[in-house]
């Protein structure tokens, strides 16, 4: 899942698209290197970032999802809380709904998803975006993750969401300190018992900066390294603005996991020669 935020003040790459048409070339980009696919934001979720009424959101997101949808794009995603704002992009031919909130903040979000039939990812997250970042605090980050994601479940399905329209996030960095972060892609295994496909999104993120001590523009390697690491432990999609770079690491820890059912079927169809020079 390629990242394309449509806003002037997200972390990593705030107002470089904020420009529709900068924003659908970017789109066409991310798919072009191989995302399958894209993920459009109007609201940026760093701590400190003023709410975004929704119609506003809406005039960010909607005219870039409309383009990217004219231009043949590949599966489209909306990144907001707001039902109003994810309504109006699945008209615009969106495909599924990315909800950081799990369903939290706008009662109304659970019903649209059940009525319009569309996948839609639950990330966790605690408290609203004001609050979220003040000194997180949990006993067993993984298991309260997973509890908590499992009630975003019930809340779903209770609206009239099949559990089949559900993927899960357990949403790094959003209510977690650092070490809460590293917590949650070490035991990201753990997820697998709630039984749906897993998104995680580590890209660029302060737990990257904290553990290296590397500003934002400096954290490719630790993306590869915590992108690495969650697809070996069970995710199914990873959210990342480095598209290209991101690719190559999903496609080398695919064949990893691939070689240990089958490993000669493996190597023919990735066209490995058999023997080894040690290159
Ligand atoms: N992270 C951000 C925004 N949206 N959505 C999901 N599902 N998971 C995430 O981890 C996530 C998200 C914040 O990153 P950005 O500001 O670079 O988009």
């Amino acid at each position: 899942m390629g990242v394309l935020n449509v806003t002037p003040d997200s972390f990593s790459d705030g107002g470089l698209f904020l420009d529709p048409e900068a924003a659908v070339a970017r789109g066409l980009d991310l798919f072009e290197a191989g995302a399958d696919l894209v993920d459009v934001g109007g609201e940026s979720t760093r701590p400190g970032a003023p709410a975004v009424p929704p119609q506003e959101e809406r005039r960010r997101v909607v005219p870039v999802i409309r383009e990217l949808r004219r231009h043949g794009a590949g599966l489209l995603s909306v990144d907001t809380t707001k039902s109003e704002v994810a309504r109006a992009a699945l008209d615009a031919g969106a495909d599924l709904v990315n909800d950081v909130s799990g369903f939290r903040f706008d009662p109304e979000m659970a019903g649209l998803v059940a009525r319009q039939g569309v996948p839609a990812v639950l990330m966790h997250l605690r408290g609203d975006f004001g609050g979220m970042h003040r000194e997180p605090r949990y006993r067993d980050v993984m298991g309260e993750v997973t509890a908590e994601l499992r009630e975003s479940m019930a809340r779903a399905e209770r609206a009239g969401v099949a559990r089949g329209q559900l993927i899960l996030d357990p949403g790094v960095g959003f209510a977690k300190d650092a070490g809460h972060s590293l917590a949650v892609l070490a035991r990201l295994p753990e997820l697998q018992a709630l039984d749906r496909p897993v998104l995680v999104g580590p890209s660029r993120k302060s737990f990257i900066g904290k553990t290296l001590d590397l500003p934002v523009g400096q954290r490719l390697m630790g993306t590869a390294a915590a992108v690495a690491a969650v697809v070996l432990g069970g995710a199914h999609l990873v959210r990342v603005h480095d598209v290209p770079e991101m690719v190559q690491v999903v496609r080398l820890c695919d064949a990893i996991l691939s070689s240990a059912a089958a490993p000669d079927e493996v190597a023919e169809t990735a066209g490995i020669a058999s023997g080894s020079g040690g290159d």
